[in-house]
């Protein structure tokens, strides 16, 4: 699929999920190019229907784009709850278990998703997947002893890479940590390797995103497709 296309199919799952909020609602705003769209199309409305929500976001990027269509982004310790959640993900398959954090936004996404009462993720056709693994687990890790996390991950057979950024430095998350990939093509038991990833000392978060989503919003050539 070229970018064109993908891009027309994101922007679709997009302005079908920004229906979902509603004037007075709390809507937590995910991260990633699918939720640029979603934004994008709030702002539209916010400017033209005058919708009135407030939000809470789950990276500065989504924060700055959002408050420059003027809608109001608090920071969550001040909502007692979060109505729903649009976020975008990296792959999820038929069960809803999905991975995040391809944007290296996975921990305040995953804050932000136990949160909410209604978590909606909107994907392009490309991240349905029949079994998740091949998109790099994205783990999020604190900077302090993380070539030992990263020996015990090779250990496990885990394929680990340390994400590095343009300038041959490791990838800062909003809480200035780093982010450790593993390569693992298949995971045939995410729930084991969830518990085996958290118990591990070093690591914050991982982007395992498993039994969260409550529905699936896919950009599909013949239209919006929803999964739930
Ligand atoms: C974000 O959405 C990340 O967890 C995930 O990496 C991203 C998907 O990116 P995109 O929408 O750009 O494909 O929530």
């Amino acid at each position: 699929m070229d970018k064109t296309e993908q891009d027309r199919l994101k922007k679709a799952a997009g302005i079908e999920a920004a229906k979902l909020v509603e004037n007075g609602m709390t809507a937590g705003l995910g991260t990633g190019s699918t939720v640029r769209f979603f934004v994008d199309e709030l702002g539209r409305r916010v400017k033209e229907e005058g919708l009135e929500f407030t939000g809470v976001t789950t990276s500065r990027r989504t924060k700055e784009q959002a408050e420059g269509y003027g809608i109001r982004i608090v920071d969550i310790d001040q909502v007692d709850h979060i109505d729903v959640t649009i976020d975008g993900a990296d792959e999820v398959d038929k069960n809803f278990n999905g991975i995040k954090g391809g944007g290296a936004a996975l921990l305040w996404e995953k804050i932000v998703a136990t949160n909410s009462r209604k978590i909606v993720w909107i994907v392009d056709e490309s991240k349905v997947v029949d079994t998740i693994g091949r998109f790099p687990l994205p783990v999020e890790v604190i900077p302090f002893g993380e070539r030992h996390v990263l020996d015990r991950f090779k250990e496990r057979g885990y394929n680990p890479v340390l994400r590095m950024d343009g300038q041959g430095q490791p990838v800062l998350t909003d809480e200035h940590n780093h982010i450790i990939d593993l390569h693992l093509e298949r995971i045939e038991h995410p729930q084991d390797l969830a518990q085996d990833l958290i118990t591990t000392v070093g690591v914050v978060e991982h982007g395992l995103f498993l039994n969260m989503v409550d529905t699936v919003i896919v950009g599909d050539p013949n239209g919006p497709r929803v999964m739930t």
